[in-house]
């Protein structure tokens, strides 16, 4: 590990890509040969890199981010266009001091609690804020060197807040997007934040800023018109129709405008993120995946329901809470052991932070007690995997899967609900949804549950299962249609028009 982070001096002359992406991780990934010990990149599959590699393309484009190591990066170390997949990859180095304060500290134990309504308690430390200073300005810095004149940037989310006033700061020829991928908190909490303003003032640098869902703007606007900006709200009948499941407005939702002092105007809107449809439905349709199901099933004792949890083992996925919904069921004798299996894969995440490792020691405790009560030799009634599979994998566990369980007690989008229904094109399956999640605003043929409430996420999983298998199935088959047309790439699209849009 070395503690020597990039060089931030501030550089303006432009660069030569048209279309920069700034996002805290990098879309390559390193992987290391096990027999040489070789290192090489590999594209990341992530469905914001699929959607945005076109448009990449096109432009000469870049992808600003942190390599996901703290040994230092030189650029000499990093991957061609080609190997990168068709984008140019420039590093932002961190250091571990970096990591511990940008990255763990400010961006996953202050941001996120704080946005997630705070499922534990938000730690507000001066030296994490200066790190996240720190950090944003070097990410700004490489903005600057990498885009060209009147280029178009987009930043991504909590971690980078700051970039777009500090690159505009430097180049104001750009045109600069700003995507929140997590929930934006209502004022009440959001002021607990001190450097409130400071993170409001970073974000409005951003032409267009964007949410998932109408009540993250709303807490938006709300927030900035208690703190005295000028703000108007826009007539949001189009955002009513494509919440209840119409296709999102070609040219996205704008909800709100922002007058800022420097004579410029912030839109606001909002723009639910989703995933690459088409290539999960086919993956799912696959004659190995379909083989892989079969097998699964058969392995797993074919069960007369499936019931399965995918997510970051991060305490704000509900995955206790479901597991507490499984146990009263089981407890109460509504459901009978013998009739389910369930499979939680709970993919390692934020290991160093007490508030995950708690979180962990919880939800390990429920499956070895439901197991250690309702398992039999041979049969665990809980299969629980905590590392991560390949996509897959998780494809053919959807496809296996009669029931779905994504409880979350806080979620930007979730995507695991909407690839599950991707991979059901057929109606077959169920998908039990917390109310909380802002897909719950597009997929609301759910089986909704509150997942503070056990009775209620109780409920659902009965009823998905008791209701006629037609009514189960009208409901996939609308929520299928939903997220074929609203996929990916149109969610980028829509994007990248307002900020067109912003530029004319
Ligand atoms: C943030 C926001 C918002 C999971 N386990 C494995 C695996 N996964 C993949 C899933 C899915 C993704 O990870 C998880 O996406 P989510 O949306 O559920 O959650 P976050 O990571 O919290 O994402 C969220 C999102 O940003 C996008 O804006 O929806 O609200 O919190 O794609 O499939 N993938 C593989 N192996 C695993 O074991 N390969």
């Amino acid at each position: 590990m070395t503690d020597q982070p990039d060089s931030t001096d501030h550089a303006s002359a432009p660069g030569a890509a048209d279309f920069v992406v700034v996002a805290n991780r990098l879309a390559v990934d390193r992987a290391k040969d096990p027999k040489t010990g070789e290192q090489s990149w590999t594209p990341s599959p992530g469905g914001l890199v699929t959607a945005l590699r076109p448009v990449l393309r096109a432009n000469d484009g870049a992808w600003i981010g942190w390599p996901g190591t703290t040994d230092r990066v030189e650029d000499s170390d990093m991957p061609t266009v080609e190997e990168a997949g068709g984008l140019r990859a420039i590093p932002v180095n961190l250091t571990a001091k970096n990591f511990e304060q940008y990255y763990e500290g400010f961006s996953n134990a202050t941001l996120w609690p704080l946005y997630h309504d705070l499922i534990v308690p938000p730690r507000f430390d001066r030296d994490w804020w200066e790190c996240y200073q720190e950090v944003n300005q070097r990410f700004a810095d490489q903005a600057a060197r990498t885009a060209a004149q009147d280029a178009t940037v987009w930043v991504q989310d909590y971690q980078l807040h700051l970039v777009p006033q500090l690159l505009r700061d430097q180049r104001s020829d750009v045109c600069v997007g700003f995507f929140l991928h997590i929930p934006f908190p209502n004022p009440e909490l959001f002021r607990q934040l001190p450097w409130r303003d400071e993170l409001l003032k970073g974000t409005l640098g951003a032409d267009v800023i964007g949410f998932h869902t109408q009540d993250s703007a709303r807490n938006f606007l709300d927030t900035l018109r208690a703190l005295g900006y000028e703000v108007s709200t826009d007539d949001d009948a189009d955002a009513a129709e494509f919440f209840h499941g119409a296709r999102m407005p070609e040219d996205g939702c704008i909800v709100g405008r922002v007058a800022l002092e420097d004579g410029r105007t912030a839109k606001i809107g909002v723009f639910p993120i989703s995933i690459d449809s088409a290539q999960v439905q086919k993956q799912s349709m696959a004659a190995e995946t379909l083989a892989a199901t079969t097998q699964l099933r058969a392995q797993l004792g074919a069960p007369k329901y499936l019931l399965t949890g995918v997510d970051r083992l991060d305490y704000t996925k509900g995955i206790l809470h479901r597991l507490l919904a499984v146990e009263s069921l089981l407890d109460s004798g509504r459901l009978d052991p013998e009739d389910i299996v369930m499979v939680q894969v709970a993919t390692p995440s934020r290991e160093r932070l007490d508030d995950y490792r708690k979180a962990r020691e919880e939800v390990e405790k429920v499956v070895s007690r439901i197991n250690g009560n309702y398992g039999q030799l041979g049969r665990p009634l809980v299969h629980y995997i905590h590392h991560g599979l390949p996509f897959a994998q998780i494809v053919g566990l959807y496809a296996a899967t009669d029931i779905m369980l994504v409880t979350a007690i806080k979620d930007g989008m979730n995507l695991v609900a909407k690839e599950y229904v991707a991979s059901h094109a057929d109606g077959s399956g169920a998908l039990v949804l917390s109310e909380f999640t802002g897909a719950a605003t597009q997929l609301t043929q759910a089986y909704l549950c509150n997942p503070h409430d056990n009775q209620s996420i109780c409920d659902a999983i009965v009823r998905a299962m008791e209701e006629p298998n037609e009514t189960r199935r009208e409901r996939m088959k609308a929520m299928w249609e939903h997220v074929e047309v609203n996929d990916v790439n149109h969610w980028a699209n829509t994007f990248l028009h307002q900020l067109k849009e912003a530029r004319q």
